[in-house]
């Protein structure tokens, strides 16, 4: 078999193993990503669009940002839309003058590829991570099948950034790790369209029929979703049925119809929330979707990953450079306060904005809470908050 070494492994190529390898690569720490997919594969896989105001910043900081920057539309605010109504929440206003950028995950991903290939650095597709070896011993490896048969890396530190399908989080033993998990009942059936959004600003939905959402990509490319059965599957919704339940589901008086066009993407994904703990088991640190899901409601997925590398970039620096193990020691219980907190804020918005076919009591709370959070300038402000800039709160 052959035989590797390096400081860091980084299992997996999305967001987060992207970005801490480039962190990594640019102080000379060593690093080698590596991811099952392919590069094609990674690059077409859509999916988050929201990008909190201090994540963008970390993006641009971190030289990944010009594109985003060229590209990314920066909104000022949301609109919560329920009783066939809309109601502006004023993000900026309300969040000391801070925006969100809209700008593909897979955006962010092709340009963290880019960078990567340019400066050299290992980046190894269609390489699947099948052992995680050694974690509390000083020479940690892992084994990997790839295209050119069997390798093995030994190294420093393995990062986990592999999602929560991976090998990493299952190689914390049992008896150490806590897996807190929630399902709910229903799932988001989403689309990409090449149609000019109808709209400026998201609009977050609840209609009686269910949750739907209108994002965007592009002044040409909408982004919408509609909430649907858990069991429910793509062949039930023809591209018809997905336009008449938006229409039915978003229309207002100001606007009674949403601009169509051909469905270029479309996936059900459903709705879970989850938190492993500890993020560190010895030399394994885990990050992102690897240690905690998040229901897209509060968009906060990807942004939690960001924040995670945040942290674990610093981390890693401090004990490869200075051996310094302090940050590497407060790692999980600092990145696990921001994790519960945005758990927190993505099941309030997941709760509010879901509408309940069995439970009417629930319903009215939803009511409520919608309301307040128009008519209270203390609740939008929170909300707001959250929003645009919960991980660098
Ligand atoms: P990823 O992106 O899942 O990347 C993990 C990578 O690891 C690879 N892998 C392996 N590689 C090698 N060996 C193995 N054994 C491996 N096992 C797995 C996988 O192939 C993959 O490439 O995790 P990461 O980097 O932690 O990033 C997390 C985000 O992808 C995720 O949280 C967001 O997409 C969530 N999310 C949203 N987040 C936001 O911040 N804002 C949003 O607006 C937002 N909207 C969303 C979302 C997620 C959605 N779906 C589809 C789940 C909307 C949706 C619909
Ligand atoms: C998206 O644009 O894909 C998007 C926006 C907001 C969310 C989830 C997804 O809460």
């Amino acid at each position: 078999m052959k035989e590797l070494r390096t400081q860091v492994v980084i299992i997996g190529a999305g967001p987060a193993g992207l970005l801490l390898g480039h962190l990594l690569q640019r102080e000379g720490i060593d690093n080698i990503v590596l991811e099952r997919r392919s590069r094609e594969y990674i690059e077409k896989r859509v999916r988050a669009g929201v990008i909190e105001y201090g994540i963008a910043k970390l993006i641009e900081d971190a030289g990944a940002g010009e594109r985003m920057k060229r590209e990314g539309l920066v909104h000022h605010g949301v609109e919560l839309r329920f009783d066939h109504t809309s109601h502006r929440i004023p993000l900026s206003e309300l969040a000391d003058g801070k925006p969100i950028t809209v700008y593909g995950q897979q955006e962010v991903v092709k340009d963290l590829v880019a960078l990567r290939l340019d400066s050299g650095a290992p980046l190894l597709f269609e390489s699947e991570v099948t052992a995680v070896e050694g974690l509390t011993t000083d020479g940690p490896c892992v084994e990997v099948e790839g295209v050119d048969g069997k390798v093995r890396i030994s190294c420093e530190f393995v990062a986990g950034c592999d999602g929560t399908f991976g090998v990493a989080n299952k190689a914390i033993p049992k008896d150490v790790v806590r897996r807190y998990e929630r399902t709910y009942p229903f799932s988001w059936l989403g689309i990409l369209a090449e149609a000019a959004p109808a709209t400026e600003e998201l609009i977050y939905c609840r209609h009686e029929n269910g949750f739907a959402l209108y994002s965007l990509r592009s002044p040409t490319l909408s982004r919408l979703y509609l909430g649907v059965r858990p069991e429910e599957t793509l062949d039930q919704w023809s591209d018809e049925r997905i336009w008449d339940e938006l229409n039915t589901r978003l229309a207002t008086d100001e606007m009674p119809e949403i601009n169509q066009g051909p469905i270029i993407e479309r996936g059900i994904t459903a709705m879970r929330s989850i938190v492993v703990e500890p993020m560190r088991f010895g030399r394994l640190l885990l990050a992102g979707d690897a240690a905690h899901i998040v229901p897209p409601t509060g968009a906060k997925g990807m942004n939690l990953a960001l924040a995670d590398v945040r942290e674990l970039f610093h981390a890693l620096l401090a004990q490869l450079r200075s051996n310094d193990p302090r940050l590497i020691d407060t790692y999980s219980s600092t990145c696990l306060e921001r994790v519960w907190r945005a758990e927190e804020f993505s099941t309030y918005m997941t709760q509010m904005l879901h509408p309940n076919h069995e439970d009417d009591f629930e319903n009215g709370v939803q009511m409520a809470r919608l309301r307040q959070a128009i008519n209270s300038r203390e609740a939008a402000t929170v909300l707001a908050r959250n929003y645009v800039d919960l991980n660098s709160l």
